[in-house]
């Protein structure tokens, strides 16, 4: 009996000289562990005579309780305790910015392209999209350029085995727009098309826009204003345009646009070769054989359109004197683009 109680004090004073969760947790161990000294205590019960048992045995359950909550008691305090000081010692400032994903940018392509659309948009056109595989349909025959026509090599086409083919131009939009008859309309047709040609100032993949507009009395004037207009938004500044006659197999008259150089005001430079002009467009009124592809009356409708080099656009309105950068993905050159 006082054997026990001397037990008893003794893995209480050790409880109470822990101060470690690692020492709690030992002393643990060496008293109820598999050999630990209360479970040898209830093993020693064998050796008592039987009627003595049960008062001996409930006796050291006692005391072990007792140990229990004892050393749990002093556990919970010690684990508390280290949270305390961890809370302490690593206090979280509310007032830190926090940590941002990487974030993207636009790619300058992407955002003339968004650029141009706005401008359109905002003056009442649509933007239209179509395949980028096509058939010799829509890409040429209803185009006014014939199998056996000259301007069919004029674009470098890549092929399909099955006689599909890229788009050598965002065009064949345009006749599947004509096609579905809801006229008038005033729409542009943004887009990747596709050439054979690869060399400093061209690649296989590069992107174009083109405008469209029908409607009964469209005039080659509606085409100057709008084109006039468009560029003026473009580069945010006056400038001066001029039409050079031209030829393309899918208008009638056609011609080349030039603005006044962005870079001299039309002075003469290097960018412009010092002409003071700069090539971007193409453009004409709809060649009746057009309409006609598309199946509708070309005594009745007129049209203008026009076509232009997103790449080329992008170049001049942000200084850009390389197309490669544009597909190299270089990030140093792509994060000075912003959001559009
Ligand atoms: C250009 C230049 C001139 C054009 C014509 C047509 C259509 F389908 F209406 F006939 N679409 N695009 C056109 C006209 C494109 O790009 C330099």
């Amino acid at each position: 009996m006082s054997d026990l109680a001397a037990l008893l004090q003794q893995a209480l004073d050790e409880v109470a000289a822990s101060d470690t969760l690692a020492a709690l947790a030992e002393v643990r161990v060496r008293w109820l562990g598999k050999k630990g000294r209360f479970t040898e205590q209830l093993k020693a019960l064998g050796a008592l005579p039987a009627s003595d048992r049960p008062a001996a045995g409930a006796r050291i359950n006692e005391a072990k309780q007792q140990f229990v909550e004892t050393i749990d008691a002093a556990q919970a305090s010690l684990e508390r305790a280290a949270i305390e000081v961890e809370l302490s010692a690593g206090r979280i400032d509310v007032s830190l910015p926090g940590r941002r994903p990487g974030e993207g940018t636009v790619h300058p392509v992407t955002r003339a392209r968004l650029r141009i659309e706005s401008i359109f948009t905002q003056s009442g056109f649509e933007v239209a999209t179509g395949p980028e595989i096509e058939d010799e349909f829509h890409n040429f025959e209803a185009l006014n350029i014939p199998a056996d026509h000259p301007a069919r090599a004029m674009h470098d086409t890549f092929y399909f085995p099955d006689g599909r083919l890229l788009r050598t131009h965002t065009s064949p939009v345009q006749i599947r727009e004509l096609r579905k008859g809801r006229l008038p309309l005033a729409m542009i047709m943004p887009g990747r098309v596709y050439r054979c040609d690869y060399d400093m100032t061209h690649t296989p993949m590069f992107h174009q826009v083109e405008g469209l507009v029908v409607d009964e009395n469209v005039s080659f004037a509606h085409l100057k204003a709008t084109l006039q207009g468009f560029l003026q938004a473009f580069f945010e500044r006056d400038l001066q345009m001029r039409l050079r006659p031209s030829y393309f197999p899918f208008t009638e008259p056609s011609a080349e646009v030039d603005m006044s150089c962005v870079f001299c005001d039309g002075q003469g430079c290097r960018v412009c070769k010092h002409t003071g002009w700069l090539e971007v467009a193409g453009c004409g009124m709809v060649h009746p054989n057009v309409f006609a592809a598309a199946g509708l009356d070309a005594e009745r409708w007129t049209g203008y359109a026009f076509g232009m080099g997103i790449e080329r656009l992008a170049m001049l309105r942000y200084g850009v004197n390389d197309l490669r950068l544009f597909f190299d993905s270089d990030l140093r050159f792509l994060r000075q683009f912003g959001a559009a």
